[in-house]
């Protein structure tokens, strides 16, 4: 196990829904950290460079229609197994596959509107929060 540092995005339903304390107590009570965090409202530039990986998938276009659809919380997470532990708490991508007690499984709706978003691995992780976050801009716990 390591301390590792993951990107949040608690999306535009999810914001829309006011659930963004929630959101975040699942966090915390997980012992996860909230060591930067943000509201903004992504352009389609972000939001396309964001998910670049997705570029060719048919789902494309309507992610990112829906990720700039109204605001968003950026969050970057530190803790043990970060990474993983946060993917743990969000559930499967689709809501009806999403583990009970989930927070996909009890905020989101739909496989395109599914509440968050959570780094897959160190390397999106480590590229995911300097998307957002400049290095003055990340706090770590010093107690
Ligand atoms: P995320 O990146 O948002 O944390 O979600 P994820 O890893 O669970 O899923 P990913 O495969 O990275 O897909 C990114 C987002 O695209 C939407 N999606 N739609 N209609 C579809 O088949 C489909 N597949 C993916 C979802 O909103 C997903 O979160
Ligand atoms: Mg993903």
């Amino acid at each position: 196990m390591s301390v590792e540092r993951t990107l949040s995005i608690i999306k535009p339903d999810a914001v829309s829904k006011n659930v963004i304390g929630k959101i975040f107590s699942r966090f915390e009570e997980a012992g996860l950290k909230i060591v930067a965090t943000k509201m903004l409202h992504l352009s389609k530039e972000q939001a396309e460079g964001f998910y670049a990986e997705h570029k060719e998938r048919p789902f494309f276009n309507d992610l990112v229609a829906f990720m700039t659809s109204g605001p968003v919380v950026v969050s970057a997470l530190e803790g043990e197994n970060a990474i993983v532990k946060n993917r743990e708490l969000m559930g499967a991508t689709n809501p009806q596959d999403a583990a009970p007690g989930t927070i996909r499984a009890e905020f989101a709706s739909t496989i395109d509107e599914n509440a968050v978003h959570g780094s897959d691995s160190e390397t999106s992780a480590a590229r995911e929060v300097a998307y957002f976050f400049n290095n003055d801009e990340v706090c770590p716990r010093t107690r």
